[in-house]
């Protein structure tokens, strides 16, 4: 078991000031892999001072040199690919397919803006037209500042990428809070700032949890911009911070996203797509589609196709390569599912598949994967983030039904159609209200793309270059022209 007991700043391993403990798990087998010594407000003071020290120089060096950087940093991960896996697996419980794809997509997350960052540089100054004679104009795109960046524990590796790459590309300097449920794979970040020698202060990463680290980060004046990913009541409460500084925030919060299966749909093929939207990391991810809105037309064919690729799931040791569900990430996550499947009962739902149809391995944060249908809309199964492997399905009378049952939610992050005619698909698309809509796929993520929800979703974009814009102020510079 590993003591962690410091605190990364200014490129210096430091001794916590934080007194309590707390212990990141294997949610497969429930051993201790770590016990963090939780840092405090003391810590946070200290990261953010360095990271002020460092935001000179680190705005000044220009794109281009950050951009190198930032391949550095891709090239460096790249490098550790196989330990990263098994370490974001054991920690976290996602399957080794999974954590491959993963790291992956961070380390594509990094080489797309470090790309961005040569591109930023080369707009810098950037003459605009203006209708007045004799004035000249121009555009620069300055970083925010010092950014503080706290992240939940279903993607490590990734949620972070998505804003230490943009903000590094930008010219801030950071503060980084990774969630204190897994906390080993971002500890890799730590290294790869000493190995290759990234300036001290430009990267600082704070081990600890909400109370200890992400509460004075968020309300600490010397943080100019905030980037939070997790749950709805932590994105307002540093909503509410940020607002006391008139700070600039984005926040990624959760969803109920729709799944809408057309009555042209082939069964077989929307299942696979279901699946994919759903039991992907044991439904531990903000954009699942676990509200399944399908045709009365295809209903029976889809639940059925459906019921048998759920038990044909395997569930079990994550670093087994027949694995193909883990358990949850950890024991909290696994008894708020189990509240939820236990408010399914009293509310009596029918069940295609309950949480009792299979044989869980003996240890770990398993939840059986579990399929209800006729769901009522105003039952909290279908209104409320669950975050775990509970699908949840309604069926639609038509076209318009099932668009006005995929917009009836107070989220907006992600929704999916499946239809064999795709210019209905697309039709159906443009109606639906959030930030991300698939086709004939699920899950599909691509840095060049924006993400982010609309309605209760949050606020702001992550990836593509609004993601880059989310930590760069617009200054324009105007006088007398020349001429
Ligand atoms: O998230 P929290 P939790 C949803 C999902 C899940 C629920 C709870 O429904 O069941 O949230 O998960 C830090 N000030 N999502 O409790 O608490 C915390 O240390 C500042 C959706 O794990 O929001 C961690 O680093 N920071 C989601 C991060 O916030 C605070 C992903 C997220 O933790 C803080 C995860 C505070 N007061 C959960 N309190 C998504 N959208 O992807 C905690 N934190």
């Amino acid at each position: 078991m590993e003591q962690l007991n410091h605190q990364f700043i200014a490129n210096q391993w430091v001794l916590s000031r934080g007194q309590r403990h707390i212990e990141a798990t294997n949610p497969f087998d429930e051993t201790i892999l770590a016990v963090l010594t939780a840092g405090d407000a003391a810590d946070v003071d200290e990261a953010v001072s360095a990271a002020r020290v460092a935001l000179p120089e680190w705005r000044a060096l220009g794109g281009r040199r950050r951009g190198d950087w930032l391949m550095h940093i891709a090239d460096a991960l790249e490098k550790r690919r196989e330990a990263l896996m098994h370490c974001s697996s054991t920690n976290n419980g996602k399957v080794l397919a999974e954590a491959a794809m993963d790291i992956d997509d961070a380390i594509a997350c990094y080489r797309y803006y470090a790309n961005q960052a040569c591109e930023l540089e080369t707009r810098q100054g950037r003459p605009v037209e203006t209708a007045m004679p004799g004035v000249s104009a121009f555009e620069y795109e300055v970083p925010v500042g010092v950014a503080g960046l706290i992240t939940p524990w279903n993607f490590p590796l990734v949620t972070s990428a998505w804003k230490i790459a943009p903000a590094l590309a930008a010219g801030c300097t950071i503060v980084f809070k990774p969630s204190e449920v897994t906390p080993l794979p971002e500890l890799a970040l730590a290294e790869i700032a000493l190995e290759i020698g990234l300036p001290a202060g430009v990267f600082n990463l704070l081990l600890g949890d909400g109370e200890g680290i992400g509460a004075p980060l968020a309300r600490h004046s010397g943080i100019d911009k905030l980037s939070f990913t997790g749950s709805n009541g932590v994105g307002e409460a540093i909503m509410r911070e940020a607002a006391a500084g008139t700070r600039n925030l984005s926040l990624e919060l959760g969803g109920k996203s729709p799944i809408v299966v057309l009555d042209d749909a082939e069964p077989e093929q929307a299942a696979d797509w279901i699946m994919a939207g759903l039991y992907f990391n044991a439904g531990q991810l903000c954009s699942a589609t676990s509200r399944l809105i399908v045709d009365q037309q295809v209903v029976e064919p889809v639940l059925k196709a459906l019921g048998e690729r759920i038990d044909a799931l395997s569930l079990g040791n994550p670093l087994d390569p027949q694995t193909t569900m883990g358990p949850l990430a950890s024991a909290e996550q696994r008894e708020r599912v189990r509240g939820y499947l236990s408010r399914a009962r009293q509310e009596g739902l029918i069940a295609v598949r309950d949480e009792h149809h299979r044989k869980l391995p003996e240890r770990g944060f398993f939840v059986a994967p579990v399929l209800y249908r006729d769901v009522p809309i105003d039952s909290a199964l279908w209104r409320e983030e669950i975050f775990g492997p509970v699908l949840c399905t309604h069926t639609a009378s038509s076209e318009q039904d099932a668009v006005a049952l995929a917009n009836d939610s107070d989220f907006g992050l992600a929704a999916t159609v499946i239809s064999s005619d795709v210019d209905r698909a697309r039709r159906i698309a443009a109606e639906l209200e959030s930030g991300i809509v698939w086709f004939n796929t699920e899950q599909l993520v691509l840095p060049e793309i924006s993400w982010g929800g609309m309605k209760r979703s949050g606020i702001g974009r992550e990836l593509g270059p609004q993601g880059l814009a989310a930590y760069l102020e617009i200054k324009h510079v105007v006088g007398p022209s020349d001429d």
